[in-house]
């Protein structure tokens, strides 16, 4: 993939975390065993040649350690986003701080639009940005429109009438050479035509968000047939092991920006 990543910032879990939006059926995570899992992520980033920041936890702020939904960051410059949900709203503020030291100026979602970075997926093509319950079309043509001033084109992609998706992401990751991890059952959606799928087995599902950074591609770890779809396909996956943000909805994009 063109983009190579030198940096990453993350925010630790806090002692709240259980508080924080999930629809997940599978019980309260332990934040003893999330630090270690975000420890683990922030060690794999590290491996992977990023320098990482990692901000501490805010108690008002619950979701506040999945990060990637408060800012899109490119290359050439960064967009602070207005989180669909509202409990999330001033999540951004401590990014927004730590990204001016990065970029000589910041764009911003404003309202009515609302933008979750989860919904935005960026791939050598373009950037598809998912309207969601998160992202609406306001919030989505606004990050089109700032995007296009960057000089990255973006296709919106309508995803809400697909059932069990939080975020685009959710269901696809841009994995370079024009290839897209694809959960199974998403259905063809003409903005994704021109990439070629890897289509995940149905019970692998959660392993659709996944991240590339530089030469590997951070797995969830438990998900053996997605892994060995990568490593046939040449990648270099390194598993992590996610329980504990997975309770809360949250996926390995979400606990950190790259850039
Ligand atoms: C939320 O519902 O907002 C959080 N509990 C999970 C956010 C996950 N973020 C992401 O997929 N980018």
């Amino acid at each position: 993939m063109s983009t190579r990543f030198t940096r990453a910032l993350l925010r630790l879990p806090g002692e709240n975390f259980a508080a924080g939006i999930t629809s997940s059926a599978e019980g309260a995570p332990l934040l003893a065993r999330a630090l270690e899992q975000h420890r683990r992520y922030a060690a794999a980033l590290a491996a992977c040649g990023l320098a990482t920041t990692t901000l501490a936890a805010d108690p008002r702020y619950p979701d506040g350690t999945f990060v990637e939904d408060t800012a899109i960051v490119t290359p050439k410059g960064a967009i602070i986003t207005r989180p669909g949900a509202a409990a999330r709203a001033g999540e951004t503020e401590v990014i927004a701080a730590a990204l001016a030291a990065q970029y000589r100026s910041l764009g911003r979602i404003v309202a009515p639009g609302t933008v979750d970075g989860g919904d935005v997926c960026e791939t050598d093509e373009g950037v598809l940005i998912g309207v969601t319950a998160r992202t609406n079309e306001a919030g989505a043509r606004q990050l089109a429109d700032w995007l296009g001033d960057l000089g990255y084109g973006a296709t919106l992609v309508d995803i809400r009438a697909v059932p069990g998706l939080l975020h685009l992401k959710t269901g696809i990751s841009y994995l370079g050479d024009g290839r897209l991890a694809v959960a199974a059952g998403l259905p063809k959606l003409a903005a994704l035509a021109r990439y070629e799928p890897v289509t995940l087995a149905p019970e692998e599902g959660y392993a659709a968000n996944c991240i590339r950074v530089n030469d590997r591609v951070l797995v969830a770890a438990g998900y053996p047939r997605f892994a060995a779809a990568l490593a046939k396909l040449g990648y270099d996956p390194l598993p992590l092991e996610m329980s504990e943000f997975r309770k809360m909805d949250g996926g390995l994009s979400c606990l950190s920006l790259r850039f």
